[in-house]
């Protein structure tokens, strides 16, 4: 939770002041004025104070970042990958600090927050190889004594708009690919956690990457997400967020003909087939939707079952999720933090509500109150059953624990199920027949499938990304997310002494 920090809370004196990251210098903003961030487990606990960004402050981020990004640009790939290299190493030893800050700032579990930490290590040292690889292609002429291949080259400056539930993996995923190609960055994080964007520059820069090459400017999405968005000089945006906000500047950006990487919501469903090993799809089911507090793009917020085993599955569920232990992520006793702030948990909240109209609530439906939880922005697991495929809380992204149930007859109406939403970022199937496993890898409509595992989980040497309204068409991670951060330059070279005519004098008549 963010708030402006004119009205000072609890333990203020000992609360430090961070600052934005410009030019190779930690400078304050223009506007004077900060915002804090709290830890959403324990509202009393003040982390930090944040600047609070301005328009000025993003130009000059961007003109420091067009200052560096010649030099950058030139400096051999392979050396920038050793950069990168550093820099996932750094975070390898520092993973334990950076995990539990994550968990102080964000909720989610030690273990969940370690894994986010190594997430960002993975895609550090995959795209610190990419600085020797980086392939275009060589192929032949179509006339005699011509030379034809092709190159990557950086856009320029990438704008970088991260979202709070991955602190450290997105905004890795999107800024190594963007430095490795030789382009220079404008990183602002989400301001429910800029505290851990700002221990991630600080690795940044200690790793090396010269003054220039990364600027971090917190702040509002309005104010400094847009003057990023808007900045003529900003030649691609990569935002991972809510369909709304991605929605307003795929608008913006498109006005200016813009580079655009959106990452957006899901509604991602497991199918569970009648001959399903029921304990191990219970397994992934409860991973999926109640692991990070059901706030992943990926998180599981419908099963889709046959209706032979709708019951054994729902009494497994059932009897899980009553184990599960929420608070402070830090408690290693504990098994889901709280949601990140206040609005969160009202949307969490109302759509509970929602829920009680449309199917049958089975455990969970109310916020966790007991002593210790009162401060945080807690919620039980939720799943509600019986819900239709067109129901409301079996359409719209809650972002949050709530999991709803949805009966089907057989595996023709489990695809038409699954497929029934504007979202397509991740699916799964339980089965022991490989025959529907087959078909459901080519049936599913989203950009990542699993069989007989939960929804969550990709790696980081895969395309990650979504189909329909997930997002516009582009991957991260993988070698194709250096798609996002270059252009292609095709480049023939005519060592014949003589013009000669493609399409023409190569061809008769
Ligand atoms: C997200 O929630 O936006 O596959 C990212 C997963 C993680 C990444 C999730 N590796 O769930």
């Amino acid at each position: 939770m963010t708030e402006i920090a004119t009205q000072p809370a609890g333990r203020v004196a000992d609360v430090q002041t961070f600052r934005h990251f410009i030019a190779g210098e930690w400078c304050e903003s223009t506007s004077g004025a900060t915002f804090e961030s709290r830890n959403p487990a324990d509202d009393r606990d003040v982390i930090g104070r944040f600047q609070q960004g301005t328009a000025a402050d993003v130009a000059m981020a961007v003109r420091a970042a067009g200052t560096a990004q010649p030099m950058w640009q030139r400096t051999p790939a392979p050396k920038r990958g050793e950069i990168l290299y550093a820099f996932g190493a750094l975070m390898a030893q520092h993973k334990e600090r950076l995990a539990r800050a994550m968990t102080r700032e964000m909720g989610k579990v030690l273990a969940e927050a370690r894994g986010d930490v190594q997430e960002g290590i993975d895609i550090a040292f995959l795209m610190a190889g990419e600085g020797r690889r980086m392939a275009g292609e060589t192929v032949p002429s179509e006339l005699p004594d011509k030379w034809a291949m092709s190159i990557r080259q950086p856009l320029g400056i990438a704008g970088v708009i991260t979202p709070w539930n991955f602190p450290v993996a997105i905004p890795c995923w999107k800024m190594m690919p963007a430095l490795v190609t030789g382009n220079t960055v404008v990183f602002k994080p989400s301001s429910d956690t800029p505290h851990c964007a700002t221990l991630l520059v600080e690795l940044l820069a200690e790793a090396g990457f010269p003054p220039g090459v990364v600027n971090l400017v917190t702040g509002t999405g309005s104010e400094v997400g847009n003057a990023i968005v808007d900045n003529p000089d900003v030649a691609v945006v990569s935002f991972t967020g809510s369909s709304a906000t991605g929605t307003g500047i795929a608008e913006r950006a498109g006005r200016r003909l813009k580079r655009l990487s959106l990452e957006l919501g899901g509604k991602n469903g497991v199918v569970v087939l009648a001959d399903a090993d029921l304990d191990l799809a219970t397994d992934g089911i409860l991973w999926s939707a109640f692991g990070t507090t059901g706030q992943r793009c990926t998180a599981c917020s419908r099963v889709i079952v046959e209706q032979a085993v709708l019951d054994p599955l729902v009494q497994r569920l059932e009897a899980r999720t009553r184990e599960l232990r929420l608070g402070s992520g830090l408690d290693p006793d504990v098994d889901v933090g709280p949601l990140i702030n206040a609005a969160a948990l009202d949307k969490v909240v109302s759509y509970v509500d929602i829920g009680r109209t449309e199917g049958e609530l089975i455990v969970g439906g109310g916020r966790a109150l007991d002593h210790h939880l009162a401060t945080g922005h807690f919620y039980q697991p939720t799943i509600f059953s019986g819900v239709k495929p067109m129901d409301r809380i079996g359409q719209e992204e809650i972002f949050g624990p709530v999991l709803s149930v949805i009966p089907v007859a057989d595996y023709g109406s489990a695809v038409l199920a699954l497929n029934q939403t504007r979202y397509g970022l991740s699916s799964s199937i339980f089965t022991q027949d490989v025959n529907r496993a087959f078909r459901a890898m080519r049936d599913f409509e989203t950009g990542i499938v699993y069989v007989n595992a939960g929804t969550t989980g990709a790696e980081t040497h895969l395309p990650f990304g979504g189909w329909k309204g997930t997002g516009n068409g582009h991957r991260e991670a993988g070698h194709v997310a250096l798609d996002t951060y270059t252009e292609w330059k095709s480049i023939y070279v005519d060592f014949s002494g003589r013009l000669q005519r493609a399409q023409i004098d190569n061809q008769p008549g």
